[in-house]
């Protein structure tokens, strides 16, 4: 033993444990220090997250020029379209990779229709032109669909869902926006050469109709979000054109949707629909895919006609009760607000789908235009044996609704931010969670001390190992819109910032993941920066997600929420009333 240790009095067991100890101190620095959660395999169950940092560090809000930032938006819409113009125009869609076109909507150039409103709020003047004559000529015959290059497939039927929010919303919101007869008529025209697909039993329109024969698809189920989500542009050409079939059209699909036996069998409207009878056929509720836009309907519906149609709010009202005490969990340990489905009534999936990030902007929307009676004539939920629906009694409904807005934004975001790409996968499964409501009524009982459950902003700090509590079932960013449309409708709503940055942290993720030499590509994982993209560039990324992005950043108040709504493709229609003349031709109550 050295001289130097034995005057210190130092023993072999006193060395073995400064040793020990200088490994130990080593050890916890480089794992504090070093964010080890960059070096995950991103796998089913894990995913390989962004190193930490602060959410928002570069600059103070009130530095941000954020007029450059829309017009950075509009410079990637100007990309995007261009690249459809030379490349894939006169047919449906961009194919960003190889740079050709393929049909995938009938052929009439879909991409054109859907960035009508786009180009209109964008001041694209040029563009916008430049489509009129070709409008102006469409007469809606169906071709054989290009599918790729060299495959042809047969023709069959135009999708009635997909053509009605695609072609006919963006011709009726280009309408609104521009004035020009045209748009109007060309709408007029397709609205009528789709009447065949409302040649059902029940009135409820069929998944596709052959244009020029008016035959429809013969099968006779469908699913909600197919049957329930044309009345606002129905509605609204019935008012611009005066026809009452149109305004039938919407009214026989409502007449059905507020047969009050569904609500209070199921609470809400459920996935499967007869086509013959008119009437649910399974005990399934989401607001994913099968559903979505039905539900959006019934606010908007409310919203479009000057607050009037009573009955369409109530539904919408006893809906969002049913989801928030019945489709809303928090999962563990992180705590997100998640919306999943049942099924059957009340077993959830604990499935979560980048479709569902519509629902927090509904929220808001509502308790931002909702009177302070809506909840009043409907109370909470109205569906069979559920009684966690009594603890909604015990708040306020819209601090209710704008906490579950808040939430579930927050939820949809973090998604993305989970993601090395920074975008969010298009549907994760939870492995646990809990009941919103019960959660709510421990905090309740507790004293409501501290955040409600579900509402903290959640950090990436509190994953473990990089271990997320959930398992990614598609891990795909098909370039979606929903996340950006609830941070759009969440920043208009609260005011609050830290939504435009977080849309600005998407599209800046959108620059360097999915942009292309001729446009921007979904991605085939959100999990892995810079790796393959997939073939498409679909219409709604135009229509919708930079739409929205644009409208997040401009300074202006280019959409008024009082004074417009977006149909579900983000095509803006203009608020309106009935007049007593169209109320009597109509058969309006
Ligand atoms: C859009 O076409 C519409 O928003 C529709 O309602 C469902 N979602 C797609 C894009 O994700």
């Amino acid at each position: 033993m050295p001289a130097a240790l034995k005057r210190l009095r130092l023993g072999p067991r006193h060395v073995i444990f400064g040793i020990i100890s200088l490994i130990f101190m080593f050890t916890l620095y480089h794992i504090s220090a070093v964010p080890h959660r960059e070096h995950v395999e991103p796998h089913i169950g894990k995913v390989q997250l962004r190193p930490a940092q602060p959410e928002f560090p570069t600059t103070r809000p009130e530095d941000v020029d954020w007029p450059r930032r829309a017009e950075e938006v509009k410079a990637a819409f100007l990309h995007a379209y261009h690249g459809y113009e030379k490349y894939a125009a006169p047919h449906d869609d961009l194919l960003p990779l190889k740079n050709q076109g393929a049909d995938h909507f009938n052929g009439w150039g879909v991409t054109m229709y859907d960035s009508l409103s786009t180009m209109l709020l964008m001041g694209l003047h040029d563009e916008f032109s430049r489509a009129l004559p070709i409008i102006e000529q469409q007469n809606f015959t169906l071709k054989p669909p290009v599918v790729g290059a060299g495959k042809v497939a047969s023709p069959v039927y135009a999708p009635f869902f997909e053509t009605v929010i695609r072609y006919l919303g963006g011709l009726l919101s280009a309408y609104a926006l521009s004035h020009e007869p045209i748009l109007l008529e060309r709408a007029d025209d397709l609205a009528t050469k789709l009447s065949g697909a409302f040649d059902t039993p029940s009135g409820l329109p069929a998944f596709g109709v052959n244009t020029e024969t008016g035959n429809n698809t013969v099968k006779r189920i469908t699913v909600l979000a197919e049957i329930a989500s044309c009345q606002l542009e129905y509605s609204y050409l019935a008012k611009m054109t005066g026809k009452k079939e149109h305004y039938n059209r919407s009214a026989r699909i409502m007449e059905l949707l507020e047969n009050k036996s569904i609500v209070s069998r199921y609470g809400m409207l459920p996935t499967k629909w007869s086509l013959t009878l008119g009437s649910p056929l399974n005990e399934q509720l989401s607001v994913g895919g099968a559903a979505d836009s039905a539900h959006e309907y019934l606010l908007k519906l409310y919203l479009l006609t000057g607050k009037s149609d009573q009955g369409s709010l109530d539904l919408y009202v006893q809906t969002a009760n049913t989801v928030l005490s019945m489709l809303l969990y928090v999962s563990s340990p992180r705590g997100l607000l998640y919306v999943t489905d049942v099924y059957p009534i009340p077993k959830p999936s604990h499935k979560f789908e980048h479709l569902s990030c519509f629902l927090p902007g509904l929220l808001a929307l509502g308790v931002h235009t909702l009177p302070d009676t809506a909840f009043e004539s409907v109370g909470p939920t109205r569906a069979i044996h559920w009684k966690d629906a009594d603890e909604l009694r015990h708040y306020n409904w819209k601090e209710l609704h704008m906490l579950a807005a808040q939430g579930l934004a927050e939820s949809c975001y973090q998604m993305y931010e989970d993601q090395a790409t920074g975008l969010g996968p298009d549907e994760v499964k939870f492995r646990e969670g809990e009941l919103w409501v019960r959660k709510m009524k421990k905090w309740r009982e507790g004293g409501r001390k501290g955040t409600p459950p579900g509402i903290r902003a959640k950090k990436k700090s509190d994953v473990q190992d990089g271990a997320v509590e959930y398992n990614v079932r598609s891990g795909k960013y098909l370039l979606r819109p929903e996340t950006v449309e609830s941070i759009f409708l969440m920043w208009k709503v609260t005011g609050d910032v830290v939504w435009r940055e977080r849309g600005w942290r998407i599209f800046q993720a959108l620059e360097s993941e999915a942009k292309t030499a001729s446009g921007y590509a979904s991605l085939n994982t959100v999990a892995l920066s810079h790796s393959t993209l997939k073939d498409e560039m679909p219409s709604y990324f135009l229509a919708e997600t930079l739409k929205y992005l644009y409208l997040l950043f401009h300074n202006e108040d280019l959409v008024p929420l009082d004074r417009w709504v977006f149909n579900t493709e983000a095509h803006p229609l203009p608020v309106f009333e009935w007049t007593s003349w169209e109320r009597r031709k109509f058969g309006i109550p």
